[in-house]
């Protein structure tokens, strides 16, 4: 007989269920400006508390503290609100053209926008985002033409991937956003060797690569780390944790045990830990690493503690798995309240001026919709070319596949 009784398996489980209270009591919040600005070239080793605790910028009463505030600048603020909010009017005009049946499929990345807008600032022509689904803001930031967005969601004439993509896998070489994949955590790994290869070659240009917290079970993750930190990779290493991965909470991609920033330090890449929804705290910690990739220093890896405060994608319905208000009670409110906070608070910007902007805003992607309507949507009008099926499969097209278009008759 055994000394010790049977063994149970122990599986994570969120704290609230739909019917239940939103409850955070498990994040812990330190006060905006309480933590240090390490030196750039600073050992790992000597900056593990920073994966633990959570950099901000911006107090409650919209004050901008601490090393981290050392960024803040008003033009940067006021072109960070405007990109947010073309962000969101970008999501809700796209969620609605599927809710029409205009496109098969949406992802918004409401209350995240702060993450992939700041974070593009901290970068330069030429540096590589290898992004998931949920960074259009990466695009938008640079001012990208909604229209091309737009044709690639409605999968018509000009799609920029002639149709063969699903919704919102954009790509785009000019503005360092590689082609987005199905396959989660695989940009991880490619984001590194294009660092790699850009330090072969002698090259300037840094590399920034995207994961969310459900993605970072995958193993691509786990060999990101290996590579990066023993070549010292000049890549930003992100994790987005907002807190869900469809229906799974953080704590079942291993968040309950230790915060994902701490897993760069078994690898010993420093590791930092940032508020996601402050836009000026993103810029800094941003900047932070993109200077230490520049450096020569090697790879820094960053989690941005945010909240998915919509649904994961059009197919899915989040009142079935978490509490209701979630997202108001999300303890970092929301990224564009807190910074348009700081605006006014400087007397900058006014709520009249505001929602002035986002009229703006609001008729500008609109009469970007019409245009890229007026190429085609999922079920009317001009489709890309059935020829084009088979272009880019390789780089010359093989005999095999001559054969089969022809079959088709295109
Ligand atoms: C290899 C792989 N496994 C599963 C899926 C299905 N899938 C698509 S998104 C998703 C959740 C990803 O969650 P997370 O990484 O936290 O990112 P988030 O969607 O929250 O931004 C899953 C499981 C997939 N696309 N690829």
């Amino acid at each position: 007989m055994s000394d010790f009784g049977p063994l149970k398996l122990h599986v994570p489980e969120p704290v609230g269920r739909p019917g239940d209270e939103p409850d955070f009591s498990y994040i812990d919040i330190p006060e905006a400006g309480s933590v240090r600005m390490p030196a750039v070239d600073a050992d790992a080793k000597d900056m593990r508390d920073l994966a633990y605790t959570m950099i901000r910028v911006l107090d409650d009463n919209g004050e901008p503290v601490g090393d981290w505030a050392k960024y803040v600048d008003d033009e940067m603020a006021m072109k960070g609100l405007r990109d947010m909010l073309k962000v969101r009017a970008f999501d809700a005009r796209m969620f609605m053209s599927q809710r029409q049946g205009k496109t098969s499929f949406y992802i918004q990345c409401t209350g995240e926008e702060a993450i992939a807008c700041a974070h593009q600032m901290a970068l330069e022509k030429g540096d590589m985002n290898f992004p998931t689904y949920r960074q259009q803001g990466l695009l938008i930031s640079q001012d990208f033409p909604m229209v091309d967005m737009m044709c690639q969601i409605f999968s018509n004439e000009k799609d920029m991937l002639k149709g063969r993509q699903l919704p919102i896998m954009y790509t785009s070489k000019e503005y360092g956003f590689f082609s987005i994949s199905g396959n989660l955590g695989t940009q991880y790994i490619q984001a590194v060797g294009w660092a790699m290869a850009s330090a072969i070659k002698g090259d300037t240009k840094i590399a920034s690569g995207w994961i969310g917290d459900g993605s970072t079970a995958e193993s691509d993750f786990h060999a990101s780390l290996v590579f990066a930190s023993v070549y010292k990779a000049p890549v930003i290493l992100n994790v987005v944790n907002n807190q869900w991965a469809i229906s799974s909470f953080q704590g079942i991609a291993g968040g309950q045990q230790s915060t994902f920033a701490s897993r760069g330090h078994g690898f010993g890449i420093p590791s930092l830990r940032v508020d996601g929804n402050d836009y000026f705290a993103v810029y800094a910690a941003s900047r932070w690493a993109a200077e230490r990739a520049r450096r020569n220093l090697g790879p820094t890896l960053i989690e941005w503690v945010t909240y998915r405060a919509g649904g994961h994608s059009t197919s899915d319905d989040p009142s079935k798995y978490r509490p209701k208000g979630e997202a108001e009670a999300w303890p970092l409110g929301d990224p564009v309240e807190r910074l348009k906070g700081y605006l006014v608070k400087k007397g900058l910007w006014s709520d009249e001026r505001h929602e002035q902007m986002v009229a703006e805003i609001e008729q500008e992607v609109l009469d970007a919709a019409k245009e890229a309507e007026s190429h085609g949507t999922l079920h009317s009008g001009p489709k890309p070319s059935t020829r084009d099926m088979f272009e880019g499969v390789f780089k010359e097209m093989p005999r095999h596949l001559r054969e089969q278009r022809q079959k088709l008759g295109v």
